[in-house]
């Protein structure tokens, strides 16, 4: 019954909403064009990593689908940017102060978002740092000037807006508050379902889809009703 070429639980969407948790989604930040990392966390020496250090690395496309874990999919999206694993090669890795790898990478966002995965997931070949969109300039709404994307994981591992990363030796360096510890899986694998922390995805699957049109409506609104810094 269920299509083919989707992972369990999820149904194809024809557009591309801009989407998120309903606490963001009018909280859009005043500088969108300004590429400026800030490396932090106990791995690492911090520093920044900058457009023009982007520059340096090879910029690739990629197509691939994207997963929100309230079971909306968008099939086929053309990405361009640079490979996360290029980008910790270049410029993390030399910044770590000990040979041990870090356990865990948060991506810090300038809507006040933050998500983290484990250094592992992020060095697999499809996860990038996007800056365009089929062909075009990131826009606002799906993250601009630059984003995660990490199509193997749910959209909440897709950090729009990033501002920096911090670099941790251990995952206990890292917890959310409240209700969000629970929505937000260490992992997020799409192909494993792993929807949420404690409630098993199958159930969640349930819980989320009611919610998705009127999500959509009010990051639609937010979009419309915040005006730019
Ligand atoms: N900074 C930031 N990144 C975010 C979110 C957010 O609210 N703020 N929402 C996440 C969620 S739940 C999803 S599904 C995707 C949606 O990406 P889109 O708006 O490009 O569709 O962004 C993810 N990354
Ligand atoms: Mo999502």
């Amino acid at each position: 019954m269920a299509n083919k070429s989707l992972p369990p639980g999820q149904q194809p969407r024809s557009d591309f909403p801009r989407f998120g948790l309903p606490k963001y989604a009018d909280r859009i930040p005043a500088d969108t064009t300004t590429v400026d990392l800030a490396l932090r966390g106990d791995a690492v020496r911090e520093r920044s990593i900058t457009a023009s250090d982007l520059d340096k690395i090879e910029r690739v496309e990629q197509i691939s689908d994207f997963h929100c874990v309230t079971t909306w999919s968008h099939l086929g999206v053309r990405w361009g940017g640079y490979r996360f694993r290029h980008v910790y090669d270049a410029f993390i890795k030399p910044s770590l102060i000990q040979t041990d790898l870090p356990a865990l990478l948060v991506f810090r966002c300038r809507d006040g978002y933050r998500t983290g995965l484990p250094l592992e997931d992020l060095l697999a070949a499809d996860v990038l740092l996007a800056n365009t969109l089929n062909g075009s300039p990131l826009s606002v709404e799906h993250g601009a000037p630059l984003r995660v994307v990490a199509p193997s994981h749910y959209g909440y591992k897709n950090a729009k807006h990033i501002k920096g990363i911090d670099v941790w030796t251990s995952t206990r360096r890292y917890r959310k508050r409240g209700v969000g510890h629970y929505i937000d899986h260490p992992r997020a694998r799409v192909a494993q379902e792993e929807r949420g922390r404690i409630i098993p995805g199958w159930i969640l699957r349930r819980v989320y889809r009611p919610a998705i049109e009127k999500t959509v409506q009010q990051f639609r609104k937010g979009m419309e009703t915040t005006s730019l810094g």
